[in-house]
C-alpha cells in the first residue's frame, strides 16, 4: 500500500459522514434477524427491539474501534515513513561525508610529503554545515596508528613479532598481556588452545554458549566475547585496536602513548609521552623515530621495527547528522588507494 493510499484511508476513517453511514447499515443488519426470529414468542418484538439496540450499540463500537485503529495504523505508518524517510536522508549526507573524506585523502596523498599526522588537513574536524533540514558535522580518523588485531596471525600461523607488540601493548593499558593469546586463538583456524588462550571449550559453558570465530576480526567490538574482556576492559582497548581487512603497517605518527611503549621492552611511560609529542608527532621516516628511541638507552629488534611507517592508508570518517529533532551517527571505514579511495564498512550508531 503506498502512503497516499493509507492517507486517504485514514481521512475516509475519520470522515462525520462515516457513523450515519455505519449506523445505517447497522440498522438494516439488525433489522433482519428481527423479522426471522419474531414468530417465535409473542414477547420477541421487545426483546428483540432491546437486542437490536444492544447489537447497534456493539456494531458501532466495534467500528469506531477499527476506525481508530486504522487511522491509528495508518498515522503509524506515516510516522513511520517519515522516520525512514529522514534516516535516508540522513544516510544520503553521511555518503556525502565519505565523498568529502576520500577527495580530502586524496588531495592529501597528492600534496606529496608522503607522511600522515594529526596535523594534516585531514585531522581537522569538520565543525557542523548547514543543509538543508538541518546540520552536518564530521570527523577523520586513521586507524594506522592502532594495533591491527587481525595481524596477530598470519598465514594461519601467530606472528611473533605483532603478538609480542599487542602484549606490551596490554600491558602498558594494565591489562592482563594473556589476552594477546585469547585474541590469536579467537582468530587461528585450529581449536587447539595456545599458551593461555581460549576456544570452543571455553565458550561453550557461557550462556547462551557461543564459538570462537577462527577467522580474522569483523569488528573490534568482537573482542567483547572474548575471554576475560569486561566493559572497563574493553573501554581501554577499543581507542587502541582496528580490525582491519588487511595487514597494515603501524604509523608511529598517530600513535597513543600506550602505542609507542607497545614498540619495545624498555620503552617507558615517560619515553613515550615524549615520542608522542603531545600527540603531534611529526616524524618524516622510520629512522628519526628509531634514531629516536635508541639515543634514549631502548635496544630495538630490527624485526620488530619491519612494519613501522609515517602514512596510513586505513581511515575512519564519522559522520553526525542532525534533522529536525533528530540526530543520527555514522561510521565508515575508508581506504586510501592510489585511485583515491573506497568504503570498506559501514556502521550506524557506534563504532566501539
Ligand atoms: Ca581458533
Ligand atoms: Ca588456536
Amino acid at each position: 500500500m503506498t502512503r497516499s493510499s493509507r492517507v486517504a484511508i485514514a481521512f475516509r476513517c475519520a470522515d462525520p459522514q462515516f457513523a450515519s453511514a455505519l449506523n445505517a447499515e447497522n440498522n438494516l443488519r439488525t433489522t433482519v434477524p428481527r423479522k426471522t426470529i419474531q414468530p417465535r414468542t409473542q414477547n420477541l418484538p421487545h426483546k428483540q427491539r432491546g437486542v437490536a439496540l444492544l447489537m447497534a450499540l456493539l456494531v458501532v463500537a466495534i467500528a469506531t474501534l477499527i476506525a481508530v485503529r486504522i487511522f491509528s495504523i495508518s498515522t503509524t505508518s506515516i510516522a513511520r515513513t517519515e522516520s525512514q524517510a529522514r534516516l535516508d536522508d540522513a544516510m544520503h549526507l553521511s555518503k556525502g561525508m565519505e565523498d568529502w573524506a576520500i577527495v580530502l585523502l586524496w588531495r592529501d596523498a597528492e600534496s606529496g610529503d608522503g607522511i600522515d599526522t594529526r596535523n594534516d588537513t585531514w585531522a581537522a574536524t569538520l565543525p557542523p554545515l548547514p543543509v538543508p533540514g538541518g546540520l552536518v558535522a564530521g570527523k577523520l580518523e586513521d586507524l594506522d596508528g592502532r594495533f591491527n588485531l587481525n595481524s596477530l596471525v598470519r598465514n594461519g600461523a601467530r606472528d611473533p613479532v605483532a603478538m609480542a607488540r599487542f602484549a606490551r601493548l596490554l600491558t602498558a593499558l594494565k591489562i592482563d598481556p594473556a589476552l594477546a593469546d585469547v585474541a590469536a586463538d579467537w582468530i587461528d583456524g585450529d581449536a587447539q588452545v595456545q599458551g593461555q588462550g581460549a576456544e570452543d571449550l571455553e565458550y561453550l559453558r557461557a550462556d547462551p554458549p557461543y564459538r570462537a570465530a577462527n577467522r580474522a576480526f569483523v569488528h573490534i567490538s568482537e573482542m567483547r566475547k572474548l575471554k576475560g574482556v569486561d566493559d572497563k576492559i574493553y573501554a581501554r582497548l577499543a581507542p587502541e585496536i582496528a580490525a582491519l581487512p588487511i595487514a597494515t603497517g603501524f604509523n608511529v605518527n598517530t600513535a597513543s602513548v600506550a602505542g609507542f611503549m607497545s614498540l619495545a621492552d624498555g620503552i617507558s611511560e615517560e619515553l613515550a609521552k615524549r615520542l608522542w609529542a603531545q600527540g603531534r608527532a611529526q616524524y618524516r621516516n622510520i629512522t628519526d623515530v628509531v634514531d629516536a628511541i635508541t639515543q634514549a638507552g631502548v635496544a630495538l629488534d630490527p624485526a620488530s621495527m619491519q612494519d613501522l611507517k609515517v602514512s596510513s592508508n586505513f581511515f575512519i570518517a564519522r559522520a553526525d547528522v542532525k534533522l529536525g529533532d533528530r540526530e543520527f551517527r555514522f561510521y565508515s571505514l575508508i581506504e586510501r588507494t592510489p585511485a583515491g579511495g573506497r568504503v570498506r564498512q559501514r556502521s550506524q550508531g557506534a563504532f566501539f
